[in-house]
This record gives structure tokens, sequence and C-alpha cells, in this order.
């Protein structure tokens, strides 16, 4: 097995093809695995001989692009369904399935009109298919097992066989033993790109992409749960949870597009702060000119894809999430009260003697949590966490930074770091006379809500797991 590094240091495997001998392309072409979960520099098609039609290639948000051949004019990719090892974020890493080492597989990027060829290995405990989500195709290349083609016993190798016809934005998952399989990792996005200008489709500076999913992987533990239907507790993009996801770092007026898809089981609003954009496509393709909108969150619902644009022209670090609060926070313990207001001064030293690791939490509201340093279980990512220049940033999940520089090079895509405001521009202490005792309304409805001293103790223990094997 080779891996991505070796891939690009040898280049010319792209070039070299076509002097490859015919039974080297009689036979299945090398799978490309992946190791890492950094976000791989885009592949780039120009100046190499034979690759097939040239195109702006995507970037993958801590992601790849899987690499081809070309084999009398077919593109030809190499998937492989196998059990992976996928780190969430530093400090947990989850055990799925996916496709050529990770999860989500390989980006496949491909150019309108081509004819592709794509080899499905099956290494995973039990069969598979492949659907190609939004794409035209012949009927028995959708990919639905027992409807469409035999499923893809463990150990055989099938070919999907179709032209690319429409360019867009597409996703790839299987349609055997679905509910498991992509609760457990597996699915991959799909870029066909024009073939020629098209009226309806920009050329962008930045075209980057990525998956929604969500996984229920209980705090210590590695696997997922795969009967989980909505109670998810973990919100990611691309299989990452902030902060583990890398940032999008553009130079400021760069145009910027993004294409976002939703395979997990419910909506997702995705917002971008300090700019507005248009919806420009979806997995039906490009959106008309005339029916686009500016927006600064658009809602992906299950299976959508949603492309957005905008023109980065604001210097600095934009926050980027969901807008589902909870979807930007880690996985916490179930059932935890409300504490905010409860007065229980002195009673957690005296519970603390009895027992070492209790806690109460959330007694002034949760932000304790994003600097509290918790006995967590292993392989457990803090509920609210990640550093900002400012301090704990109190977030997790599907959240991410938009960084737009003046200075970022074109085709730069390595973090700049933080961001250096010019003086005088960010919020800050109030130095001046302090407040007057605010004026309050004599009437009873206008009252301040009087504090209630007797409230009755509500209390959660946090246990250490002891000896837990995280299987
Ligand atoms: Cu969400």
């Amino acid at each position: 097995m080779s891996n991505r590094r070796q891939f690009l240091a040898g280049a010319g495997l792209l070039a070299a093809a076509g002097a490859v001998s015919r039974v080297a392309m009689a036979a299945l072409p090398e799978p490309v695995i992946q190791s890492s979960a950094a976000t791989a520099a885009p592949l780039l098609p120009r100046g190499v001989t034979g690759a097939g039609r040239p195109y702006d290639p995507v970037v993958t948000l801590n992601g790849w692009t899987a690499p081809w051949r070309m084999n009398a004019g077919v593109k030809e990719f190499h998937l492989v369904a196998e059990p992976v090892e996928r780190e969430i974020a530093p400090g947990m890493v989850a055990r799925l399935w996916g496709y050529n080492g990770q999860s989500p597989g390989p980006t496949i990027e491909v150019v309108e009109g081509d004819r592709v060829r794509i080899f499905v290995t099956n290494r995973l405990p039990e069969h598979t298919t492949i659907h190609w989500h939004g794409q035209r195709l012949p009927n028995g290349m959708d990919g639905v097992g027992g409807l469409n083609q035999p499923q893809i016993p463990p150990g055989k190798t099938f070919v999907y066989e179709f032209v690319a016809r429409r360019p867009g934005t597409f996703m790839y998952h299987p349609h055997a033993d679905e509910m498991v399989q992509m609760a457990m990792g597996m699915m991959g996005f799909w870029v066909t790109h024009p073939r020629a200008p098209h009226p309806h489709i920009a050329r962008v500076d930045r075209d980057f992409c990525f998956l929604l999913n969500a996984y229920d992987i209980e705090p210590g533990s590695y696997v997922p749960k795969v009967n989980t239907m909505l109670e998810f507790n973990l919100w990611t993009w691309n299989s990452r949870a902030f902060p583990g996801i890398d940032s999008l770092n553009v130079r400021k007026g760069d145009r910027v597009r993004v294409r976002i898809g939703n395979l997990t089981m419910t909506n997702h609003p995705i917002h971008i702060h300090g700019h507005e954009f248009e919806v420009t496509g979806t997995d039906g393709g490009p959106t008309r000119p005339e029916s686009r909108w500016s927006e600064v969150t658009t809602d992906i619902a299950v299976g959508q894809m949603r492309q957005i644009e905008f023109i980065a022209d604001e210097e600095g670090d934009w926050a980027m999430h969901c807008h589902k609060s909870h979807h930007t926070m880690n996985a916490m313990g179930h059932g935890v009260p409300t504490m905010i207001g409860v007065d229980h001064r002195g009673l957690v030293e005296g519970i603390q003697k009895l027992v070492p690791d209790y806690m109460l939490m959330g007694e002034r509201g949760m932000a304790d949590m994003g600097e509290m340093e918790m006995p967590l279980p292993d392989n457990t990512l803090p509920m609210m966490t990640g550093q900002g220049p400012f301090g704990a940033v109190e977030m997790g999940g599907m959240f991410t930074v938009l960084k737009v520089r003046r200075e970022q090079k074109p085709g730069d895509y390595s973090d700049p770091g933080w961001f250096r405001h010019p003086p005088g521009t960010v919020a800050h202490e109030w130095t001046g006379a302090p407040l007057a005792e605010a004026p309050r309304s004599r009437s009873a409805g206008g009252r301040a809500m009087r504090r209630v001293q007797d409230a009755p103790t509500v209390e959660m223990q946090v246990r250490k797991p002891a000896g837990h094997e995280g299987h």
C-alpha cells in the first residue's frame, strides 16, 4: 500500500500510466490509502499527461481527493470499503468504517463527460454497495443492493461504470445495511467539474467541500452506536469535531465556494459570520442566477447538498458553524440539570470530603466548562473546548473559522495564525464611571424576580470509569 505522500512525491505515476503495459492496465488499479486526517493540498490535474481534461480542483476539509489512472480514455478509481481509525480531534480516535483508510472516503473529482470506472473492494465484515447520490446513470449502476445489483460480498470487488453527465456536487454512500454503514462513517464527496465555461457556474479562487455527519459515541468508548436514530452526541464535518476541523484560509477579495452535503439524520443551518453568501447550487445542479438571494445562514436538510459562494472581503477570523447550538458542543453526560441561580455555597466542599470526584455543574451558566479541568474518560473530547487568542472559545462539534487575510498568497491554504486586529477595533472594557443603580418599574409586572433562597438542591456526580477498556 502506498500512501498519499508517496503518491504526490511520485506525481509521475499518472504521467506514466500511458506507458504501463497492457497487463498492468488489465489489473486492478492500486488503491491509494490515506493515513492522515489533515487537509490535503488540491490535486492539480494540470500538466499531467494523460490525466484527462483540466479543471479547477476542490479542497476537501480534513480530507483528500482520490488519484486516478487513465485506461484507454476511462478514468479509473479504486475505493476500498474497510474499517478505519479516524482522529475526530486531537485526544479522540473513533473506530469507524470508511474508504481507503479514512472516513469520509476520498473526494472523487471528474469532468463533465468523463467516462468513469470505479472499482469497489469490500473489506468489511458484511456486504455493501455504493450509491452515487444525485448522478444521472444507467439504473444498474445506481447501487441499491437487491434492487439494482447483487450485494458486494466481503472480499469481493465490483465495478461501476458510467459517464459523468452533468456538472455538479454529489455524494456517495452505501445503499446496503444503510443505517448501520452510514452511522459507522461510510460516505464521500463527488465533484463533477464543467467541461467548458458554464453560464451558471462561476470560476472561483477557493473551492472547499465537506460532508456533515454525526456519531453516537459514548464518552470513553471508540465505536459508534449503530442503532441510534436521532440522539447523536458527536456532530462532525468530515468526521472531525472542533477544534479538530481545519480553518478555511482565504485571501482577501477571493471568490470562495463551499460545497456542503448533509448525510446526518437532521438538518443543519450553516452560518458564516461577517459576510453574506448566495446558494449557487444544490445536488440538482447550479441554481439559476435570478433564483439567488443573500443569506448568512442556509439550512441544509437531510440528504441535501448546498453550494454557497461569497466574496471574502472582510479581513479577520470569522466563525463558521451550525446554528443549532447543541451541535457546537461535544458529547456530554445526559440528564445534567439546569443549575443557574441555585445557591449551593459550601455544598461541594462538604461532599468532596466523602466523594472526591464529586462536581456540581453549571452554577453560573455552563461557561466554566470551557476552562475547567474535568476528569474525563479516556478518548473523550471536552464538551466545550478550543483556545483562541482571547481565551477559551467554548465550542465543539460543527464549528470552525474562516480566516480572511490580505497577505494570504493565491493557492496557499496554510493557516495564517490568529488575526491581528488594527488598533481600536476590538471590543473592550468600559473604564469610565460605573453604571448607577438601574431604575426599575414600580408596577408588579416589572419588578425584578426575587431570588429563591431555598431552592431544592439538584446534584450530579461525574465518575471516572475504572479500568475502562474502551471497546
Ligand atoms: Cu447542526
